[in-house]
């Protein structure tokens, strides 16, 4: 039985982050943070979407609380917003944004959901991104500030923060590649917002330690695409071992390892002199932490490719040399995404092989999206859902290591980035027009499999 392989505290989760659901993009003194302005220039964002309305839960957040309860989780991770913090990036907090996540806090705290808090899921308040946003050093400092003040006013409600969702994608589909905010192709500048962003995380858990409580966890969050050559031919197996350094190791070897894989300067050789790095960066980055966030969506199959910029100089971040070339026998999620739970038993273990030093793990994000289908009765009966988190459940609960919860993304659907509203993710569908709230059947489903879970003997 899986269940024997459970945690008796296991968490059983949703997840969301702050742009993709709360709208209310000018309410109560929040400033625009870098999505607002990417979403604003046309051509970014599909069907010209933008963060306004989301699921409106800036104003909708008691329902959702309420949809939290029923669903009968034990945690939920969500994100704060910074610039509804600090509209400027920098100074005294707005209240009037503090607020709100207190409200939120205390609601969750009064049905016994854990708060899971995500200080950074990618919205950069502008005036930051105006100096230079993540490729320059101050903005590290800047996001330790803003974490040490977060932390100050709501530590006494919240026991796990999380610094970072994700920079890889941050750093590279947002300043490498144009694809997400702010919209930058370089290679410099991404290779530096990569490091930026750790060295951030870094100073902010150094600075949140100074006054934690003991019940105070701390640790950060990172896509695991395990990356799979198409062919055993040389060329694609070096081809996935740069993907794998650009996507994966650039991230952990400094975090569990204090140290930067050598490939990386290979593969920008010309294209960055790394002069981002300063001496004793590294013993910050390496903090060490309580937790490690995974969230894993798919295994990468990649092929070599030929450089399409031959002058290093002028290559971007997006160029490696590599393409993605999925088996045409693998299904697919509705995003295009192969479905290989396995990957997700992978991912586990080779963090655990390669770092010695690995902390417990949470999977803090899991899920997917389909088209919606219609039961008898007009409900949404999605069963390609279901089946797809059971065999992830199972596939994370496999790997056998020290395994300590398990988020769905996501509980609503919500903005999902370049792809704006299209793609639905949640259990709960919402209605954009109405912002009605619908649970779908994979609602009804994880409900029971937690109660399950929960009773298994
Ligand atoms: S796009 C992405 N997502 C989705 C998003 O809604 C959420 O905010 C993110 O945390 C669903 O979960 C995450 N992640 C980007 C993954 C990048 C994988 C890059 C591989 C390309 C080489």
């Amino acid at each position: 039985m899986l269940s024997d392989a459970i945690r008796p505290d296991f968490r059983w989760g949703v997840a969301t982050s702050a742009f993709q659901i709360e709208g209310a993009t000018r309410a109560d003194g929040r400033g625009p943070s870098i999505w607002d302005t990417f979403a604003s220039r046309p051509g970014t964002i599909a069907g010209g979407d933008t963060g306004e309305p989301a699921a409106d839960h800036y104003h909708r957040w008691a329902e959702d609380v309420d949809l939290l309860a029923g669903l009968g989780v034990d945690a939920y991770r969500f994100s704060v917003a910074w610039p509804r913090i600090q509209p400027e990036g920098r100074g005294r907090a707005n209240q009037r944004g503090l607020d709100f996540y207190r409200r939120l806090i205390d609601r969750l705290r009064a049905h016994g959901i854990e708060p899971f808090l995500t200080l950074y899921h990618w919205d950069l308040p502008q005036p930051l991104e105006d100096r230079g946003g993540w490729r320059v050093r101050d903005t590290a400092h800047r996001f330790a500030e803003y974490a040490a003040l977060v932390h100050a006013e709501l530590g006494a409600a919240v026991d796990f923060w999380t610094t970072l969702n994700e920079p890889y994608p941050c750093a590279i589909a947002g300043y490498g590649q144009g694809r997400h905010a702010p919209g930058a192709r370089e290679g410099h500048g991404a290779l530096a917002a990569a490091h930026h962003l750790l060295l951030g995380h870094g100073l902010a858990v150094r600075t949140m330690r100074e006054s934690a409580r003991p019940t105070h966890r701390f640790g950060i969050v990172l896509n695991q695409s395990p990356v799979v050559p198409a062919t055993p031919a040389d060329a694609d197996r070096a081809a996935a071992r740069r993907q794998d350094t650009v996507l994966r190791t650039q991230f952990t070897d400094p975090l569990f390892a204090q140290r930067y894989p050598a490939e990386l300067e290979r593969i920008f050789h010309g294209v960055s002199d790394f002069s981002f790095r300063h001496d004793g960066d590294l013993s910050v980055i390496a903090q060490p932490l309580h937790f490690l966030g995974v969230n894993y969506y798919y295994r990468l199959h990649v092929a070599a490719a030929p450089h399409a910029e031959h002058d290093p100089r002028r290559r971007t971040i997006a160029d490696i040399g590599v393409e993605t070339t999925p088996p045409h026998d693998i299904p697919r999620t509705g995003m295009g995404w192969p479905v290989e739970p396995h990957g997700l038993t992978g991912a586990l273990l080779t963090l655990r092989h390669e770092y010695p030093n690995l902390p417990p793990v949470y999977v803090t994000e899991n899920g997917c999206v389909y088209p919606d289908t219609l039961g008898p009765a007009g409900e949404f009966d999605d069963q390609d859902r279901i089946t797809f988190l059971h065999s992830h459940i199972e596939a994370a609960v496999r790997a056998g290591v020290d395994l300590r919860g398990y988020f769905c993304w996501s509980l609503l659907d919500n903005f999902e980035w370049a792809h704006g509203y299209g793609p639905r993710f949640g259990l709960v569908h919402v209605d954009y027009v109405t912002q009605r709230r619908t649970p779908r059947a994979s609602y009804h489903w994880y409900r029971d499999h937690i109660r399950r879970a929960r009773s298994a003997p």
